[in-house]
């Protein structure tokens, strides 16, 4: 069975359903032909600067490079995009925050090996999570087509519901396989991993942007990843998901229980430290 592919217009109760029951799911054709293009030209002259991993987790031709709210300003608007959001807060309702937890261009090189099937969960220390209790929930964007030979992320359908510490294998995947421009959303509970890349010639292309509850630690430390000169330019709504808030009633305050949005926008602080309700 492949995963359920909804239009860009789908409901957030339709797509959260699929996504609860399967762990994975695709939004089809969100962005149009002048976003992509703006952001293959933000994203390459980067892409041109970095190195391959240096393991086989990451990838030996598989290039990666994060910081993506400073380096590459049109990915803001993927970071923020209203759909996205509404299901993750719906997969984390009872976190009393959300926040950004990585942004990171995935470039997987021709000739690659698939990357081994893993969660993205077991980067908190690999701590076992209760099964069916969600932390994170994560995008990636196609900025490239996602094609079964160049490196289409691979899904276990279903496997957020079982045990952890699995072993799996290719066998057990499929293929997030979408046009540019789609998101594949997919939770931190569900076994995956990058594609191999069969070509000799595609690099595919994603954009790796996940978020998880605001009480945890985030995989990039958006404090240090983007500049304060760069945070005091940006809006509320981005900066208070940056991390730019408490993660709960007392994590998160500066010196005298002091929103910590201070530092970089005073204008916004408030005295509960959370973005002021609508
Ligand atoms: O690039 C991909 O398709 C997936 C990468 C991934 O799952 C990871 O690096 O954790
Ligand atoms: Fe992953």
């Amino acid at each position: 069975m492949g995963l359920e592919h909804f239009p860009a217009t789908a409901s957030v109760e339709h797509v959260f359903a699929a996504l609860q029951r399967d762990g994975a799911v695709i939004i089809d054709e969100v962005l149009d032909e002048p976003t992509l293009r703006g952001l293959r030209s933000e994203l390459e002259p980067v892409l041109a600067k970095t190195a391959p991993g240096t393991e086989g987790f990451s990838g030996l031709n598989t290039r990666r490079f994060g910081s993506l709210i400073e380096r590459t300003p049109s990915t803001r608007q993927l970071v923020m995009h209203p759909l996205i959001l509404d299901v993750t807060n719906r997969l984390l309702s009872d976190a009393t925050a959300i926040q950004l937890h990585l942004t990171q261009a995935i470039c997987i090189g021709p000739n690659s090996p698939a990357q081994v099937i893993h969660r993205d969960q077991w980067a908190f220390d690999f701590f076992e999570f209760p099964s069916g209790y969600d932390v994170q929930c994560n995008t990636i964007w196609a900025i490239t087509d996602f094609t079964e030979q160049n490196g289409a992320t691979r899904v276990v359908v279903g496997s957020n519901h079982g045990a952890d510490r699995q072993r799996l294998e290719q066998s057990d995947t499929v293929g997030a396989t979408m046009r540019a421009g789609s998101v594949v959303l997919y939770t931190g509970s569900v076994y995956h991993g990058g594609g191999p890349n069969t070509t000799d010639d595609e690099t595919r292309i994603g954009v790796n942007i996940t978020y998880n509850r605001g009480w945890l630690r985030q995989e990039e430390n958006q404090y240090l990843a983007v500049s304060q000169e760069c945070a005091a330019t940006l809006d509320e709504p981005l900066l208070r998901l940056m991390g730019y808030q408490k993660g709960a009633y007392a994590l998160g305050y500066i010196d005298d229980l002091r929103d910590p949005i201070s530092v970089v926008r005073p204008e916004f602080a408030n005295a509960e430290g959370f973005a002021a309700k609508q």
